[in-house]
């Protein structure tokens, strides 16, 4: 673990003073430090569905969910685009997820991301590292119809923090191999069966410097068995 110091001072004792004296003057100039090299951090957009070949899946569990995803032009953060996940529970299920892989895994330190609902006031991220664990939190929404910005510092953390499969230790294993949001009829406002959220602007914080480029090639994987690729 690396520590870091918050402050320093320069002390003067008495006791330090030359020959028995009371007073004296001590000058300082040129205070330096050396520290270790820090790490630089980049950040990839990973999420912006302005683009008609997609990496974006949808999946979903649970008998009778049914849930669609599509790029859409009605509602958008920046671009043309948005990514609407649509999720109903009126025939039953358990969850809907809208999730994307990593190829290569991608060392993510912080992701961030723009969200609208008039729906939902919970949804749920869960991200799979490097030993297949998957860390799965609660993020709550402010209660706007507006986007809202979400951020995300650790991902062995949060609330309902929970993991499983993996080395399904808690500790977190980078890089990430998959992230994925998921809707659940809980997160729901008001005891609604169905509800639209709609993402946009998903950004990375990486130390991959190359992850920036767009040329990047992203590499669709199932999230889950029961993921289906197009609508459930
Ligand atoms: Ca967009």
């Amino acid at each position: 673990m690396a520590w870091v110091a918050q402050e320093f001072a320069f002390l003067l004792e008495k006791s330090g003073l030359n020959n028995s004296k009371v007073i004296g003057d001590v000058w300082f100039d040129d205070v330096t430090v050396t520290i270790p090299q820090q790490q630089p951090l980049w950040e990839a957009e990973i999420g912006n569905f302005e683009n008609a070949f997609d990496i974006w899946v949808l999946g979903g569990s649970g008998t009778g969910v049914k849930g669609d995803y599509v790029r859409d032009t009605t509602e958008f953060k920046s671009g043309a685009y948005s990514g609407k996940l649509s999720a109903d529970f009126s025939a039953g299920g358990n969850n809907v997820t809208l999730g994307r892989s990593f190829s290569p895994a991608m060392d993510m330190q912080k992701l961030e991301f723009w969200v609208k609902t008039a729906d939902a006031s919970v949804i749920l991220l869960l991200v799979k590292d490097s030993t297949g664990q998957v860390h799965q939190q609660k993020l709550f929404l402010s209660p706007t119809n507006d986007w809202q910005k979400i951020e995300v510092f650790q991902f062995n953390a949060g609330t309902s923090y929970l993991h499983y499969n993996g080395a399904n230790d808690g500790i977190w294993h980078g890089p990430a191999q998959e992230l994925a949001f998921m809707v659940e009829k809980s997160g729901l406002i008001g005891g609604k069966t169905s509800g639209d959220i709609y993402f946009d602007n998903v950004v990375a914080t990486s130390s991959c410097r190359t992850c920036r480029s767009s040329s990047l090639k992203w590499v669709m994987s199932s999230w889950q068995t029961s993921l289906q690729p197009s609508r459930l």
